[in-house]
């Protein structure tokens, strides 16, 4: 109740004031009670701020319910520890180990909140000082000054909001000053199945009409439907699949599942793409959901790693993205190595991030991570890894404009409504 309340207070007073996120580590006097589903009172409080702390959403009622015990499970889960949704000593340890971590380093920056109650953003893109931002349930969403709104949108293709599918990538023509033009990907379903599809919309007046189908027919289901779409510095349009969770795919270069495509703006397929008359970039992606550029224009995609397959889990990857190769999805995973198959530049190993968004900034890569709920850095030239942000629950995406970068919050429910956030981060 007492984090509730905070958010009230915060988002009725403090608005515009700069918030500071925990850079100590945090010290919480854990209940040495044994709690489980259906345990009540204030050692529930205690767990439950102190999973917040670490990255949950949860309402700190004091109830040890269902969502208190998913929570448990997780971080059981993370943690190597019997998943048995029940706090008891191995838990308690744990959480007190990760507590102390603080899940920042030292110099952590501060942040700021530059719109609330967004519904599970997924992407954006900025232009001279206004936001747009994808919902996943359907909405495209201009922030200007923290005001939201959602606009109407006419799509020849109704968007099917459907597992992970839904509204996801968008980007900003690089001439949208005078052609008013974007594009995105989104989910909809033809003759009973899920597909995703690329196309351009323009803004006119307050709506989004749709102008161009550039791709269709990209498999999508309720899983790995990628979804990223970025301009690259060559002006062409790369987009990230995924393998709609069905693994072989991704090894098949007829399929546009679990590939990175690319096309030139209006659709059509550069003359210069690896294979001939194919939009395939990369390919043995299982669902990358990061795409970013460094300096020197080098391509760069995050990716989620197997959840049970084949018995693999986590080993969630960065990767460096040449034109034709292989990423391995689903003979190889973390750093194993196959003739004519690419390793991750990083990975995570037995632990998730679940990564997202990707950003490149100032020698560096920085990924949004849902279950990790942290941006990580990932110095490109040192191959350093530390977290940069932690504590605000699962985190979408992160973009740079300038010095200072946009982080998109996921799934943050306050009193069981979306309460997702859009933040400022300086001085990364
Ligand atoms: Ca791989």
């Amino acid at each position: 109740m007492i984090k509730t309340l905070n958010m009230i207070f915060l988002s009725l007073f403090l608005f515009f004031l700069p918030l500071h996120a925990y850079a100590q580590p945090l010290k919480r006097d854990l209940p040495n009670d044994i709690l489980r589903n259906g345990s009540r009172g204030e050692g529930v409080k205690i767990l439950q701020q102190a999973l917040n702390d670490i990255g949950y959403s949860l309402k700190v009622d004091g109830i040890y319910g269902n969502l208190t015990e998913s929570a448990v499970k997780d971080f059981q889960k993370q943690n190597h520890l019997t998943i048995d949704g029940i706090y008891g000593p191995m838990t308690k340890r744990a959480l007190e180990k990760k507590l102390a971590e603080g899940g920042t380093d030292p110099n952590h920056p501060s942040y700021q909140i530059v719109a609330k109650g967004l519904n599970i953003p997924w992407s954006l893109d900025i232009y001279k000082g206004t936001f747009y931002v994808t919902e996943r349930s359907g909405n495209l969403v201009t922030i200007k000054d923290g005001k939201v709104v959602r606009h109407p949108m006419r799509l020849s293709k109704p968007i099917k909001v459907y597992g992970e599918g839904g509204l996801l990538g968008f980007v900003l023509d690089p001439n949208f000053g005078t052609n008013q033009t974007a594009y995105l990907y989104h989910t909809y379903e033809a003759q009973g199945k899920i597909y995703n599809r690329v196309i351009s919309v323009k803004l006119s007046g307050s709506s989004w009409i749709e102008q161009k189908e550039l791709v269709a027919g990209i498999p999508g289901g309720r899983t790995h439907n990628g979804g990223r779409i970025a301009i690259g510095p060559d002006k062409k349009l790369y987009v990230t699949t995924g393998e709609a969770g069905v693994p072989a795919l991704a090894q098949d270069v007829k399929s546009l599942a679990g590939k990175i495509l690319r096309m030139n703006l209006d659709g059509t397929i550069p003359i210069d793409n690896p294979f001939p008359d194919s939009y395939i970039y990369s390919y043995g992606h299982r669902n990358p959901q990061g795409l970013t550029w460094d300096q020197g224009g080098q391509l760069y995609s995050s990716e989620h790693g197997p959840s049970g397959e084949n018995g693999w889990r986590a080993h969630d990857e960065i990767n460096k993205i040449l034109p034709g190769k292989n990423y391995g999805w689903p003979l190889i995973i973390g750093n194993q190595k196959k003739d004519g198959m690419e390793s991750p530049l990083f990975q995570s190993g037995n632990s998730t991030w679940a990564p997202s968004g990707l950003a490149y900034y100032n020698g560096a890569l920085y990924v949004a991570g849902l279950k990790g709920a942290q941006i990580r850095k990932f110095n490109l030239s040192n191959k350093q890894e530390t977290v940069v942000l932690s504590g605000l629950g699962r985190l979408r995406n992160i973009t740079f404009d300038g010095n200072t970068a946009y982080v998109l919050t996921n799934n943050r429910l306050l009193k069981g409504k979306s309460d997702d956030w859009m933040i400022n981060i300086h001085g990364l």
